[in-house]
C-alpha cells in the first residue's frame, strides 16, 4: 500500500492529546536499509501513512510495525533509538518470520481467501503457529510501550489476533481495528482452519471498521455462523462488551495529490505525454502486481474492442503500469508471465511499425509521473475481480478535477469494476463486471466515445465524493466512533466485577457465618455449546463445586432449567443441592428423592407438545426437549437465520394458543420454552436463604433474573455477559465465574 518517497524522515508535528494514541500495522511508514554499514531510513508516503498524517497534526501518535528488512541483533538498539526520534517503534522479524507469518499466512492464506481465491489458499499449521507468535510479539511491543488507558488502532489482516491479546492483558485499553481488504461471505470465510481464532482475535476490540456495508455484513454473519454470536446490524456482544461495527470507506490524501499535481515537474511531464501520445487517446491501468487486480481481464476487454474496431489500434494506446510485488510467491511469478504473454499476443496481433497498442511498465513510478498520467489519461480502466477499496480509481478522479492553475479538466472517464469497494462510493463511474467480456468491451468503448458534457458531469460528481472521503477525515471519523464505542464499554464496565470487588467478596465470604451460593449451570458455570448434552462439567469445575460444598456452614445450589436427570447424572455426587426444570423440582444436598412444586396445572402440555413437534419436524437441526413441567424447542443447531425466523413465528403462534392457559413462554438463547405458570427459579431460592448472612447468585439469562429479584438487596448478584438491571455486577464469561469460585474456595480454606 505504501511506496517510499525521497523525503528524509521529518519530525511529527502536533500538540499533546489527553489519551495517547498508538497505531499498529504490519509495516512502519518507513523503509530501512543498510548501505556500507550505515543505517538509512526514509519515510514512506503510502495511503495509510498519508491518512494518518492529518491525525498526527491534531494529536501526535506512536506507530508500531515492522521496519521492512531484517536487522541484525547488534544493530537493533541503534534502530530503536533512531526510530524513536520519529515516534516509531519497531517489531523485528527475521527471515523465517517473514516466510511463515507474512508470506505463509498473511499472503498465502488470508489474502487469497478474503479475495475469494479459494484455490490459491495454502494454509500450513507451522506458518499459523508463527502468525500467532508474531501477533503476540506485536501485542507485547504495544503493551510494553503504551501507557494506561491508551487508545490503540490496529490495521489489517496481518494483525487480526492482536486486539484480543491486548484486551486479555490490559482491559483498560481502548482498541480499534480496521480491515483494509474485503471480508468475505461467511460461506467462504468458514473454509479457513483458523476461522474461530481470527474472529475472536478481532472481537477483542471496541470497534471494528470496514470499507463497505457488504464487508461489515459478512463479518457479522461470520460471527453468527462461526461463533454462534447474535449480532445486531452495528455491533456484536461479546464477553460483556459491545464490539461496534462501522463502515468507513477510506479516502486519499487530497491535498497531497493537489500539491503534486500543481508541481512544475508534473506540468512538464503532462506536456511530454501530450507529445508522446499526439493523435492517440490513452487508456491507463495502474496496479500493484496481484491476481486480484484483474489485469488479464482488462487486457482481454481491450483486445475485444480491437477485434470489433481494428482501426482503434493506431488511435488508442493502453498503458499498463504495474508495481512488482510478492515475486517470491510462485502465483505472482505465474501472473507476471500470463500478463507478459497477453501483452505480447495483443501487440503481435494489432501492432505495426510505429504502433504498439499496449505499453507495459513493470515498475513503480514516482508521484509526479503518476499524477501526470492520471491528469492526461482519457480513460482509467480499473478492473479488479475483488478489491477492498481501490485507491487508484479515487486518485484518477481527483487528478482530473478542476484545480486552480491547471487547465483542461475532466478529459477522461473512469471504468470501474463493481467488485471494488470504490464502486460503492463512485457510482457515476461506468461500472463493469470484469467477468463479462462483452460488457467490459462495450463500456470501454462508451468511455472512449462519451460526449464531453456527460463526462464532465460524471467526473465532477465523483470528484466531490472523493474530496468528501479524504483520508484524514476518514481517520478522524473512525477514531471518534472508536472512542464512543470504548466509552460505552467503559461505562458498562463500572458494574463489571473488578479485582477489588473480587477481593472484597472473598474476604466477606471467608468471614461469613452462613453462606449460600445459587449458581445457574449453562452459560454460567459452563460455556454454552451447540448440543446441550455436550455441556458436561469439567473435572476442574466438579472439584471446585465439591470443595465449596464441603466447607463448613456453606450450601451450594445449582439452579438450572435442565431436566433433573442431567443434573443428577453430572452433579449428583458432589454434596450440592440441585434445583431442576426452572424451580419445578429439587433435591437436597444429601441426595434422596426429588420433590416437586405441588398443585401445578399441566393440562396444556399435550396441545403445546403437538405444536412444537410439528415445528421440530419441519426445521432441520432443531430438537424438542420434554421436561415434566415444561417443553423446550432448541434451535441452536439450525441455520441461524432460518431458526430465528421460525422462532419468531412460533412465538406468536404460542402466544395466540396459550392466551388463557396457565403456561408462560420464555424466549431464551436460541430456545423457546413453554413452562407451567408460577414455576420459576425465584420461588426456590427465596425458600433457601433463612439464616444466611452471605448470599451469592450467578446467572446468565432471563430466567435467572427471577432469582436476583427474589433475593434481599445485600445479596451478591452477578450476571454473565451484559449488565442487567437486577444484578449488581457483570462478569465476562463462565471461565471467569469458575475463577471466582476457585478464589472463594481458597479464601475460605486459608487459616485465619
Ligand atoms: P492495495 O492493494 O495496495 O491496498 P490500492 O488501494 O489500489 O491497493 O492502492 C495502491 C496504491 O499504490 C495507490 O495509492 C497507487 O497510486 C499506488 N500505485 C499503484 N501502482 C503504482 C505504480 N506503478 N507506481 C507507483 N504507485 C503505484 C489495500 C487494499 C485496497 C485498499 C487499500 C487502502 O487491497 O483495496 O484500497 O489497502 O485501504
Amino acid at each position: 500500500m505504501s511506496q517510499p518517497s525521497e523525503s528524509p524522515i521529518a519530525e511529527s508535528p502536533g500538540r499533546t492529546s489527553p489519551r495517547p494514541l498508538w497505531i499498529a500495522s504490519n509495516r512502519l511508514p518507513v523503509s530501512l536499509g543498510f548501505a556500507d554499514g550505515e543505517l538509512h531510513a526514509t519515510r514512506s508516503s503510502g495511503g495509510l501513512a498519508a491518512a494518518l498524517q492529518g491525525v498526527a497534526e491534531g494529536a501526535p501518535f506512536d506507530w508500531v510495525g515492522w521496519p521492512g528488512c531484517p536487522v541484525p541483533e547488534d544493530r537493533r538498539d541503534e534502530v530503536r533509538e533512531r526510530l524513536a526520534e520519529e515516534r516509531l517503534v519497531p517489531v523485528f522479524l527475521d527471515e523465517e518470520d517473514e516466510e511463515l507469518y507474512y508470506h505463509g499466512i498473511a499472503n498465502q492464506a488470508i489474502w487469497p481467501l478474503f479475495h475469494y481465491f479459494v484455490d490459491k489458499v495454502d494454509f500450513q499449521e507451522r506458518a499459523w503457529q508463527r502468525y500467532v507468535e508474531v501477533n503476540q510479539r506485536f501485542a507485547d511491543t504495544i503493551l510494553g510501550a503504551a501507557p494506561e488507558g491508551a487508545r490503540i488502532w490496529i490495521h489489517d489482516f496481518h494483525l487480526m489476533l492482536v486486539p484480543r491479546l491486548l484486551r486479555q492483558a490490559r482491559p483498560d485499553l481502548e482498541i480499534g481495528f480496521f480491515l483494509h481488504i474485503p471480508f468475505p461471505s461467511s460461506e467462504i470465510y468458514r473454509l479457513l482452519p483458523a476461522r474461530e481464532d481470527l474472529l475472536l482475535g478481532v472481537l477483542g476490540c471496541d470497534y471494528v471498521g470496514f470499507h463497505t456495508h457488504d464487508y461489515a455484513r459478512h463479518f457479522r454473519s461470520a460471527c453468527l455462523r462461526v461463533l454462534g454470536l447474535a449480532a445486531e446490524h452495528d455491533g456484536v456482544r461479546f464477553e460483556g462488551r459491545r464490539v461496534g461495527i462501522g463502515v468507513h470507506p477510506i479516502g486519499i490524501d487530497v491535498q497531497g495529490f493537489e500539491r503534486t499535481l500543481t508541481a512544475p515537474r508534473t506540468s512538464s511531464l503532462v506536456e511530454e505525454l501530450k507529445d508522446r501520445y499526439r493523435g492517440r487517446r490513452l487508456i491507463l491501468g495502474v496496479e500493484r502486481l496481484d491476481y486480484t487486480k484483474g489485469v488479464a481481464h482488462k487486457l482481454r476487454a481491450f483486445e475485444r474492442v480491437l477485434e470489433r474496431r481494428p482501426e482503434l489500434a493506431s488511435e488508442v494506446a493502453l498503458l499498463q503500469v504495474i508495481v512488482p510485488s510478492r515475486l517470491k510467491n510462485p502465483d505472482y511469478a505465474a501472473l507476471k508471465r500470463e500478463i507478459d504473454e497477453c501483452v505480447g499476443r495483443l501487440n503481435g496481433r494489432y501492432g505495426s511499425p510505429g504502433v504498439t497498442p499496449v505499453e507495459y511498465m513493470h515498475r513503480s513510478v514516482d508521484p509526479e509521473q503518476l499524477a501526470a498520467l492520471y491528469r492526461f489519461a482519457d480513460v482509467c480502466l480499473v478492473t479488479p475481480v475483488r478489491d477492498g477499496m481501490n485507491l487508484v480509481a479515487q486518485e484518477f478522479v481527483l487528478c482530473q478535477d478542476e484545480i486552480e492553475g491547471l487547465g483542461d479538466p475532466w478529459r477522461g472517464m473512469l471504468v470501474l469494476s463493481e467488485f471494488a469497494g470504490a464502486a460503492h462510493v463512485l457510482a457515476r463511474a461506468l461500472l463493469v463486471n470484469p467477468w463479462n467480456l462483452e460488457q467490459s468491451a462495450d463500456l470501454l468503448e462508451d468511455a472512449l466515445d462519451m460526449p464531453p458534457d456527460e463526462r464532465a458531469e460524471r467526473m465532477r460528481t465523483m470528484a466531490d465524493q472523493v474530496r468528501a472521503l479524504e483520508c484524514t477525515t476518514w481517520a478522524r471519523h473512525f477514531l471518534d466512533r472508536q472512542w464512543a464505542a470504548a466509552d460505552a464499554n467503559q461505562s458498562h464496565a463500572v458494574v463489571a466485577l473488578g479485582r477489588d470487588d473480587e477481593a472484597e467478596l472473598c474476604e466477606s465470604f471467608a468471614r461469613a457465618a452462613k453462606r449460600v451460593l445459587f449458581l445457574d449451570y449453562d452459560g454460567t458455570l459452563r460455556e454454552i455449546v451447540r448440543s446441550p448434552e455436550d455441556a458436561v462439567p469439567s473435572a476442574e469445575l466438579l472439584e471446585v463445586l465439591a470443595g465449596l460444598s464441603a466447607l463448613p456452614h456453606t450450601e451450594v445450589h445449582v439452579v438450572s432449567g435442565r431436566h433433573r436427570r442431567d443434573l443428577e447424572q453430572w452433579l449428583g455426587g458432589l454434596g450440592v443441592a440441585l434445583c431442576a426444570e426452572h424451580g419445578f423440582a429439587w433435591r437436597s444436598r444429601d441426595g434422596g428423592e426429588w420433590e416437586e412444586n405441588p398443585g401445578i396445572d399441566l393440562s396444556w402440555i399435550p396441545r403445546v407438545r403437538s405444536l412444537l413437534s410439528g415445528v421440530t419436524d419441519e426445521v432441520p437441526g432443531t430438537r424438542l426437549e420434554v421436561k415434566p413441567c415444561a417443553l423446550a424447542w432448541h434451535y441452536r443447531m439450525a441455520d441461524p437465520d432460518y431458526g430465528a425466523w421460525r422462532a419468531r413465528e412460533l412465538h406468536s403462534q404460542l402466544q395466540h394458543n396459550l392466551a388463557n392457559l396457565p403456561a408462560e413462554i420464555v424466549h431464551g438463547h436460541r430456545v423457546i420454552e413453554v413452562r407451567a405458570a408460577g414455576v420459576h427459579k425465584g420461588g426456590y431460592v427465596a425458600r433457601q436463604i433463612d439464616g444466611a448472612d452471605w448470599v451469592l447468585c450467578v446467572g446468565d439469562d432471563r430466567t435467572d433474573l427471577d432469582m436476583y429479584r427474589a433475593l434481599p438487596p445485600e445479596a451478591h448478584t452477578i450476571h454473565v455477559g451484559v449488565s442487567v438491571a437486577d444484578a449488581r455486577f457483570t462478569i465476562p464469561s463462565p471461565a471467569r465465574v469458575r475463577g471466582l469460585l476457585r478464589k472463594l474456595l481458597e479464601a475460605a480454606s486459608k487459616p485465619a
